[in-house]
């Protein structure tokens, strides 16, 4: 998979470049290109930015540089997303599609937004990851790189991602723990140290779905 992100940022993504999306970058699983929107503005101080017609607080992302910024990268098989605070709310269920695809451009806005004719000319889709208010569409990007990436074969070592698929899908997480056997006073449960695996998948189940009606009943529906 390629992905290419465009941003007028592109030092935010340092992140990108540790862990396990850096390891999948390294071993060619997926191709993470980011793009300076800047580069694309053709006026002589470099502006991308501009006043909103009609008036109003702030500043828009003019079409231009934008325009040509997305146009440099687009095929006939990428998936254009604009990371919006209006778009629909990212889920699970979207994110395994966006694994399928061959080509993702992901669009960052800052300031108050873009320019609507945009949307018209080379945006297919628009995604917000989540109600709260952020200062730009980076983080919401890095947001879709770190869970689709998990979808690209071999990028996993263990195969976490097929096990979301089974029953444990749709329910919060069941207690876990690790050495020492006896922490401040506190006790790992006996089930866990019993070596019975049968007894230990069925305390498991129990736990997961104690947690989600408590916490999550949504998830249960
Ligand atoms: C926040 C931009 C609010 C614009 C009309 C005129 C991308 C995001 C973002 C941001 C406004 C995502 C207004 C969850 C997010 C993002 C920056 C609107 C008021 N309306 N997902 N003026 N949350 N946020 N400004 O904030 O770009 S995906």
């Amino acid at each position: 998979m390629r992905i290419d992100i465009l941003t007028l940022f592109p030092e935010m993504f340092a992140p990108l470049q540790t862990s396990i999306i850096g390891k999948a970058v390294e071993k060619g699983l997926v191709e993470i290109n980011l793009i300076n929107i800047r580069d694309f503005s053709k006026n002589k101080h470099k502006t991308v930015d501009d006043t909103p017609y009609g008036g109003g607080n702030g500043m828009l992302m003019a079409c231009q540089p934008i325009y040509d910024a997305v146009m440099s990268v687009k095929t006939p098989q990428s998936t254009v997303i604009y990371m919006s605070p209006k778009g629909r709310t990212l889920k699970q269920e979207y994110v395994k599609e966006y694994a399928q695809r061959e080509h993702l451009i992901l669009l960052c806005g800052h300031y108050e937004g873009i320019d609507e004719r945009l949307f018209d000319l080379c945006i297919d889709e628009e995604l917000s990851i989540g109600d709260y208010v952020l200062t730009g569409g980076e983080l919401p990007a890095m947001v879709l790189v770190d869970c689709v990436c998990r979808y690209i074969p071999k990028v996993l070592h263990n195969n976490d991602s097929t096990e979301d698929e089974s029953f444990s899908s749709n329910l919060l997480e069941y207690p876990q723990y690790t050495k020492p056997q006896e922490f401040m006073g506190l006790k790992v449960p006996d089930v866990l140290i019993s070596g019975h695996h049968a007894n230990i998948e069925k305390w498991r189940k129990e736990k997961s779905l104690e947690i989600t009606k408590k916490r999550r009943s949504d998830l249960l529906k």
